[in-house]
């Protein structure tokens, strides 16, 4: 009984450190016009932070190796962009950030998340 309790607890505390106090850490710099590539595999993008600059186009190509279909889509909230995700066929999604700021990038479900970070110059 006890057992069972210590694994709950454990795993609530792994859940809201995954989706509330987890952050990226390592940031790729994007240069103008760049292709960032970027992996989906095993609940994770990468790399999950890229930096940017406003008004410089980056483009930021995804390739999916997760079979899930949790990987299927990747969303971007504040720009109101949603995409399908077809395995390991590389979709390229073109941006010019227009402010300065974070822009999210997730699954439908939130599970894989990532970071653009849009700097002023
Ligand atoms: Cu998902």
């Amino acid at each position: 009984m006890i057992l069972v309790n210590l694994i709950g607890l454990l795993l609530i505390t792994f859940i809201i450190w995954w989706f509330w106090l987890y952050h990226p850490t390592t940031a790729v710099m994007a240069a103008a016009g760049q292709i960032i590539d970027i992996r989906v595999a095993d609940g994770v993008y990468q790399p999950a932070l890229i930096t940017a600059v406003v008004g410089k186009g980056i483009s930021l190509r995804f390739i999916r190796s997760d079979e899930t279909a949790c990987a299927a889509q990747v969303i971007f909230p504040e720009l109101g962009l949603q995409k399908e995700l077809p395995l390991a066929k590389p979709v390229v999604i073109r941006l010019v950030p227009e402010k300065a700021g974070d822009l999210s990038f997730q699954c439908q479900m939130g599970m894989y998340r990532g970071m653009l970070r849009v700097r002023s110059k």
